[in-house]
């Protein structure tokens, strides 16, 4: 037994200092090791711009504990002698500091939990696996909820996250009188809106080195760096928040599902890179929206929408990861088996509402809830384009994607591939949706009141076929009654023309090259 230091891994989205692992850690008797590794950035191809942000938040992150007195060992990306993988490192690590024992806080990631897990036999000190505290939700706490339970509704975790909380109560009833104002929000976007800008964030020296790096070693992967602003340090997203407290805010639910051309941001707060990687705290971001509301700055359906995003869908969605996992990563509820079309990495497509999302993912590593949901996990969902490559696309472009909140996303929400454990219904639309909420038909190649045909809006003869192709697996879910109640009163000529137009579109669709994802 060796008497050393007790090593600290902090990985690349543990970046807070309150992590569990710090919290009684002695920093005279403690070295905190942080490791850029090779395997993590490619393990799926990410975007330019999320390897930069989080390698330059952990080189800041890495200054400010030192700042505070932690010994830190930083192996950086190009360090010649690494051997690219956590396991390899702290295995390096503990023999380079003659560590006496490891202390870590669990991972996002069902495949890290695995690797950390087999640390205990291979590397021959004691292992502490902590729980990660940042979340309100304990995973005991989830399971215990989700044991109880028949179906797994976000709606009623979300009322008992209000009242473990206290967030917009009144005694033991919802502020307001409701537990959910969502009948107030969702408004489509009026043409000529013009958002509050979104405060960037320079590439400083850090930043700038971080980028020649990424430029250099990962110059195939997707997306672009020409826009890099994103916040890097907890100061900068407390900046980047505060914008979106005071500015956008009071208008966020308004416009929650709104989508305009050349409108990136809208009224979202674009806080989830920072909030995913540690620089910002969940139930503090909650806190601060709850009194804006109570100093009568922004109406409670905003404030209760935004926090309801937070301890709602946040905490349902990674308790339902740690729940499904490994299953999840494998489901396909619906056997799709289409291959990813390669306009999803080009954009280059006809249809504008999803190059407009291809185009800001490119552009911004980032697109909103609403062009996710609706225009790219629709079109995945309808088009029925396996789960596994979905998420593949999803992990790596957005600059918040990690696994546990990306995969129940998109799996469960978006895709039905869990068969309906996360949300009741598949989030199936035609053309119409699209159109109702956006301003892309007006100038796209199809026509979206066109229902078949070569110059038809494809998301209409798709949603026909969606139902159809899946009518033994969904025609029993009450919720889609009226559905199949219309495509059954159909004429077969009808139904015919539908699902022709709909084959010859999938006919169009060219499979992603090998190797943009992995
Ligand atoms: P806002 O609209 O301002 O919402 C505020 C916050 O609420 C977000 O920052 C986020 O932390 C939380 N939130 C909102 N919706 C969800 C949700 N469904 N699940 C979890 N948290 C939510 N979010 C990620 O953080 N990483 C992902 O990889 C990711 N992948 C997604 C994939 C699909 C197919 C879908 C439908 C959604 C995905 N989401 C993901 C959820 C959501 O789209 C993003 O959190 C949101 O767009 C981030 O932008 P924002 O910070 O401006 O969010
Ligand atoms: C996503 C990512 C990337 C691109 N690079 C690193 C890295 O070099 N070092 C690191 O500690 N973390 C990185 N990450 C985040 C990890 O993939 C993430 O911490 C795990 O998947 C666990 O959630
Ligand atoms: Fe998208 Fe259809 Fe509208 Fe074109 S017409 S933008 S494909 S919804």
């Amino acid at each position: 037994m060796t008497s050393g230091p007790v090593l600290v891994p902090i990985l690349g989205d543990q970046l807070s200092h309150a992590l569990s692992s710090l919290a009684d850690r002695d920093p005279a008797d403690t070295v905190v090791l942080m490791m850029e590794v090779a395997e993590e950035t490619t393990y799926v191809r990410h975007h330019k711009a999320k390897i930069v942000l989080i390698l330059s938040a952990m080189r800041h992150f890495a200054a400010e504990l030192r700042a505070r007195g932690w010994t830190v060992d930083y192996v950086a990306l190009d360090d010649p002698a690494s051997t690219g993988s956590f396991t390899g490192e702290l295995a390096r690590a503990v023999a380079r500091h003659g560590a006496r024992g490891v202390q870590v806080t669990e991972p996002g990631e069902w495949r890290v939990r695995q690797a950390m897990d087999g640390w205990r036999d291979t590397l021959g000190v004691r292992v502490r696996i902590l729980p990660d505290t940042r979340f309100l939700c304990p995973l005991p706490d989830f399971f215990a909820w989700a044991g109880a339970r028949r179906e797994l509704r976000m709606e009623y975790f979300y009322r008992d996250m209000r009242r473990r909380t206290g967030l917009l109560m009144e005694g033991d009833k919802p502020a307001g009188g409701r537990w959910n104002f969502d009948a107030e929000n969702r408004g489509a976007a009026e043409p000529g809106l013009v958002p509050p800008l979104v405060p960037g964030f320079e590439p400083d020296a850090i930043t700038q080195e971080v980028i020649t790096l990424v430029e250099q070693r990962c110059a195939g992967h997707f997306g672009s760096l020409d826009r890099f602003a994103w916040p890097v340090t907890a100061a900068q997203a407390e900046t980047a928040l505060e914008a979106f407290l005071t500015e956008r805010l009071p208008l966020f639910g308004r416009y929650q599902d709104a989508m305009l051309t050349g409108q990136d941001t809208l009224y979202h707060s674009l806080i989830s890179p920072a909030l995913n990687l540690g620089l910002l705290d969940p139930l503090a971001i909650c806190r601060r929206a709850e009194a804006e509301w109570l100093a009568g700055r922004v109406p409670i359906e905003a404030a209760e929408g935004f926090i309801r995003q937070i301890i709602g869908w946040r905490e349902y969605i990674r308790g339902m990861y740690w729940l499904e996992m490994p299953g999840l990563a494998e489901a396909n509820h619906l056997e799709a088996t289409r291959p990813l079309p390669e306009f999803w990495w080009t954009g280059e497509t006809p249809m504008r509402c999803l190059a407009e999302a291809v185009r800001t993912t490119r552009d911004n590593a980032y697109a909103h809830h609403i062009q996710r949901l609706m225009v790219l996990g629709n079109f995945a969902l309808l088009a029925g384009i396996r789960p596994q490559e979905v998420s593949d696309w999803f992990l790596a472009v957005y600059a918040d994607a990690c696994e546990w909140v990306e995969l129940p996303n998109v799996a469960g929400m978006a895709l039905h591939a869990d068969g309906g454990r996360l949300a009741s219904k598949p989030y199936a639309a035609s053309g119409a949706y699209i159109d109702r909420m956006s301003d892309y038909c007006g100038s796209c190649r199809y026509k979206v009141k066109q229902k078949t045909g070569p110059d038809a809006c494809p998301f209409n003869a798709l949603y026909w076929h969606f139902l159809a192709r899946n009518e033994a697996r969904l025609a029993g879910n009450a919720r889609l009654f009226q559905p199949y109640a219309t495509w059954r009163k159909m004429s077969a000529d009808k139904q015919a023309e539908y699902l022709a137009s709909a084959e010859a579109f999938l006919t169009t669709l060219e499979p992603a090259r090998p190797g943009w994802a992995r």
